[in-house]
């Protein structure tokens, strides 16, 4: 990986656990906290980070921040009166996950600087067999949130490798390396580089963007709360949970423009190039940064700096693709060289080809990455698999959002995979897996209603879709229709064996 490394300590881990999660982001804190409310103590968290954050301890760039407001993205059940403005920045969210973490008395069962080398599903003792850096691990339920912009993705441009600047990605940033004075060159226009790129413009000697595709940018509503607001949002009950609820609802309102009058969004963008023109004079300028595919197909970005942080003097915009690395310089397809002291590579996750896909062998000794090569990404609602029992996601395959909260999508799941393992103990089950005709009826549902979202109809290409143009990434629908859909498990989509005909603990080997 490019970027500097994390050392952890190795940590000792149980022989057997009832659940074992993958991942201490929001999803994996999230399912921790309500798995032991709902009284499942046994259960243990890896992850291979230092501490708990996930996207948010990964990703500590300059200017990161959130794009939907911190009132809704946070938990529903730790909400923070201390919030300093409406979209917190990476500092922030970090530190409130450090604090629920905490205050939720779960972390004794994390641990920390520990990977998941593979897993594979024991048909016979009914139980996912998972080898981990730190040893080996034998768990019920399986339970991956791993997240899906945890591995980041570098282009494929010739000379990368060899490179001799110093290169690393937006998610892995090398704070031992100083820009000041520098030529740097950032890779990407998408929202991690037009955060970045602000930040760092005034320190830098020469910024050279490289840009694909031109976004779309909306302005930020995004303001510092006054003293007098933090504290009636601590005292004043239900205030907060109104706000959010007028938040959620906002959001809420922005789906059809989504998935079924992509022309509502000629209104948004109007704001959009309202947005060029008030930063950039130079028309040639403003030409390149106007987008060319429909508001929406790939994410909607906002900011206030990003323009005139282009507009600057020591900023070059090029539009121009690149064609190789030399030992130094970045070549263009015009055959310009430029040369750079640092490269920041800001391209995006591997969002959709997700690399634990290959780690996790199911009941046919398939890999799910094998799997859904055949079949393409999909799941039933977005948290189990067939082939692949007891294993849940959260922020499975099609549970990401292009307008509101993803916390909200977490919670959701988070609630599906709890009341599953409720069942499961309520009816004695040893085993859940959906059945295929279930996942394939809600997959033909979900691409059939994918047709006509403005991710397929656009004119984009976005990291949503698979290599066959597929969106496995977002829910077509409203968060609430999703809520509503995962609020129980359903248990009669499922294939399941009772406890009775799994050998007794004791044999297991
Ligand atoms: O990655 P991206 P990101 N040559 O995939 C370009 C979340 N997020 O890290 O558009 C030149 O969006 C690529 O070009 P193109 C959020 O969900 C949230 O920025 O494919 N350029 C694009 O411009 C987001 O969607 C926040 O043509 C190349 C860029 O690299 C997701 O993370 C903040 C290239 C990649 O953009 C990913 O965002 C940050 C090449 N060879 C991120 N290859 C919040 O605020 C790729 N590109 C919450």
């Amino acid at each position: 990986m490019i970027g500097p490394e994390t050392v952890a300590e190795p940590a000792a881990l149980p022989r057997q656990v009832a659940v074992l999660i993958i991942g201490a982001g929001f999803a994996g804190l999230a399912s921790a906290i309500k798995l032991a409310a709902s009284g499942e103590q046994d259960f243990l968290c890896v992850d291979r980070g230092p501490e708990v954050g996930g996207t948010w301890r990964d990703n500590t760039y300059p200017g990161a921040a959130c794009d939907v407001p911190s009132q809704l993205y946070s938990f529903s059940f730790a909400l923070n009166p201390d919030w300093t403005r409406s979209f917190s920045t990476q500092p922030e969210i970090q530190d409130y996950l450090r604090e629920v973490a905490r205050d939720s008395g779960v972390t004794d069962r994390f641990r920390f600087g520990v990977e998941v080398l593979a897993a594979s599903w024991d048909s016979e003792c009914a139980l996912w067999r998972v080898e981990t850096s730190a040893g080996p691990v034998a768990a019920n339920l399986l339970v991956s949130a791993a997240g899906a912009l945890s591995e980041p993705k570098l282009p494929e441009v010739p000379g990368l490798e060899d490179f001799g600047a110093a290169v690393f990605h937006s998610a892995r940033w090398d704070h031992g390396q100083s820009l000041a004075g520098k030529r740097v060159a950032v890779i990407g226009t998408g929202a991690s580089a037009i955060q970045i790129v602000p930040a760092i413009a005034g320190q830098v000697a020469q910024l050279q963007v490289y840009q694909r595709t031109a976004p779309w940018v909306l302005p930020r509503h995004d303001r510092e709360y006054r003293r007098l607001e933090r504290s009636a949002m601590r005292r004043v009950p239900g205030l907060q949970r109104l706000l959010r609820n007028l938040v959620y609802l906002g959001r809420e309102a922005t789906v059809p423009m989504f998935i079924a009058a992509p022309k509502l969004a000629s209104l948004v963008s109007r704001s959009a190039t309202a947005n060029i023109n008030r930063a950039i004079a130079d028309p040639v300028l403003r030409e390149k940064v106007r987008p060319h595919f429909a508001l929406g197909c790939k994410r909607v970005l906002i900011s206030n700096d990003w323009y005139p942080a282009l507009a600057r003097d020591n900023v070059e915009l090029i539009t121009e693709p690149i064609s190789h690395l030399t030992r130094d310089t970045i070549v263009t397809a015009d055959s310009t060289a430029r040369e750079v002291d640092v490269l920041i590579v800001a391209t995006g996750f591997q969002a959709t080809e997700q690399p634990i896909a290959d780690l996790i062998k199911g009941r046919d000794g398939q890999t799910l990455g094998q799997a859904w090569s055949e079949r393409g990404v999909q799941g039933y609602k977005g948290a189990t698999v067939h082939g692949f029992p007891n294993l849940f996601f959260v922020v499975g395959p099609n549970t990401g959002l292009g307008h509101s909260s993803m916390v909200y999508m977490i919670e959701s799941q988070v609630a599906y995979l709890v009341d599953a393992w409720r069942q499961m103990r309520r009816h004695g089950l040893a085993t859940v897996e959906p059945l295929a005709a279930a996942e394939q009826a809600w997959n033909a549902d979900l691409q059939r209603r994918m047709r006509r979202t403005v991710w397929s109809t656009g004119g984009c290409r976005s990291w949503y879709l698979d290599a066959h143009g597929r969106n496995v990434a977002l829910w077509p629908r409203t968060t609430y229709k999703f809520r509503r859909l995962t609020s129980s498990f359903d248990l009669g989509a499922y294939r399941s064996t009772a406890l009775a005909d799994r050998p007794e603990p004791a044999s297991i080997p």
